[in-house]
């Protein structure tokens, strides 16, 4: 019954919120101990320098063998070596900000949370936060209430850099979601998503129906799409920007985090294209301006027990922006959201093309920003899995994900969520 949750600012299950902020009072970092919480047992904190490639490994191997599953235990998130370098290592990254739990005696890695520091909008307001992400502990390990002393740890160690509030997403259910999205799935390789489990053959359709029915196009087809590069930088951020103020929860980029989000930091993957982790386009008009981007990234399941195939590959939308919806006064008008849904639809397509292309086997993208106008023209179809949005020590009112109350998925609606978490 929640028990630690409800020892900490967050919102309760039964709460309706009356007014939108701060949770704790105000605090400086000097209230905040110096001290690591105590530990149990044979157990010791660990700062995990991920610039050390031993200590990398540590992580890759603890978060490949324990981090989160698919519902019936089929699919394991396989984040790559490459996929940290990224995602832990964002401007203003602090090593403090990377805590593991070792055993005293072997030192063998056990448990792991990490925080990055983020800017984040909640409608009009803006604050600095952190974002936590990829909490893990050895499956071995489980009930033994490490978890609550794992995320009061990092929340010290936050709390010390005179910062109070934290955004972190969930597969399950804790008190509160801000907001909640589902996850949908376009088959690139619906063969072998069939043979792995991932997909089914619905009763009245043959494989090669199926295959049929999920062929893409050989080729792109937006004239001027191409790769992003260092010059567009300062343009694309700008057209970001606005697109992103459609949303009520998003997380702002600095020119050093734009490039860093959709750029990548690690040239080693320029010579090695199957460490690829993130992938960015734009669109450049015959005028030379760019009307639109869109990036996704790679983000591997181990597929278990399974003989044949070892790994699945899995492209996830991530940000985009399209000018299509700013000539028109109001952006919310059934006229501009029809020249958006085109243009979305036109782009996403190509998305999909393009992660084939990469060798990905299917495309996932969540309910949230502007997805429901293209996902079903686009032939995604719903997930078992969802994706609870939190604010720690921040009150909002709800932000629609996406989906209908009961779940369902047959009317996907606008979301107002515009954050994406890796
Ligand atoms: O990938 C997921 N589900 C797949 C596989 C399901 C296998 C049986 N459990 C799925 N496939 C159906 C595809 C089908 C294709 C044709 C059209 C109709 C659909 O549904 C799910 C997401 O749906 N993924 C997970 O469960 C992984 C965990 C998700 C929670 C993430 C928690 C984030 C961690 C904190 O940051």
């Amino acid at each position: 019954d929640y028990k630690f949750w409800k020892t900490q600012p967050v919102t309760r299950l039964d709460e309706s919120v009356q007014k939108e902020g701060p949770i704790d009072r105000k605090k400086t970092p000097d209230e905040i101990s110096d001290q690591p919480l105590p530990l149990l047992g044979d157990f010791e904190w660990c700062t995990v320098d991920v610039t050390d490639q031993k200590q990398l490994e540590d992580v890759f191997l603890l978060l490949n063998e324990n981090y989160v599953e698919d519902r019936d235990a089929t699919f394991r998130f396989k984040y790559t070596r490459e996929f940290f370098n990224w995602s832990l290592r964002s401007p203003g990254w602090k090593q403090d900000w990377h805590v593991g739990v070792r055993v005293g005696s072997t030192k063998k890695l056990v448990a792991f949370i990490s925080a990055i520091p983020v800017n984040l909008r909640v409608r009009d307001n803006t604050v600095r936060s952190v974002e936590i992400n990829f909490l893990c502990v050895h499956k071995q390990l489980r009930g033994k209430r490490l978890t609550p002393v794992m995320i009061k740890e990092i929340t010290r160690r936050v709390n010390r850099c005179d910062i109070w509030y934290a955004l972190y997403t969930s597969g399950t259910i804790l008190p509160s979601p801000v907001s909640v999205c589902r996850y949908t799935h376009r088959p690139l390789n619906w063969s072998k998503l069939h043979d792995v489990g991932f997909t089914h053959m619905p009763s009245h359709a043959t494989r090669n129906q199926m295959i049929a029915k999920y062929t893409l196009p050989k080729a792109t087809s937006t004239e001027g799409l191409r790769p992003m590069e260092e010059k567009d930088l300062d343009e694309v951020r700008l057209l970001f920007e606005k697109y992103q103020s459609r949303f009520d929860l998003v997380q702002n980029f600095d020119e050093a985090e734009f490039k860093h989000w959709f750029l990548g930091n690690d040239e080693k993957t320029a010579s090695n294209p199957s460490s690829k982790v993130i992938y960015s386009y734009v669109v450049e008009n015959q005028n030379g301006q760019i009307s639109d981007f869109f990036s996704f990234y790679s983000l591997p399941f181990t597929i278990l027990n399974n003989s044949v195939h070892k790994e699945l590959g899995i492209g996830y939308l991530f940000y985009y922006a399209s000018d299509a919806d700013l000539e028109y006064a109001d952006r919310f008008s059934p006229e501009a959201t029809a020249a958006l849904k085109e243009r979305l639809c036109g782009l996403m397509n190509d998305a999909c093309i393009l992660a084939r292309d990469a060798k990905m086997d299917v495309f996932n993208a969540l309910t949230s920003q502007d997805n429901a106008l293209f996902l079903e023209p686009l032939k995604f179809g719903p997930g078992d899995g969802f994706l609870n949005f939190y604010l720690f020590n921040y009150r909002a009112f709800p932000i629609t994900g996406g989906i209908k109350d009961d779940k369902s998925y047959d009317t996907v609606k606008r979301s107002n969520v515009g954050v994406v978490m890796l």
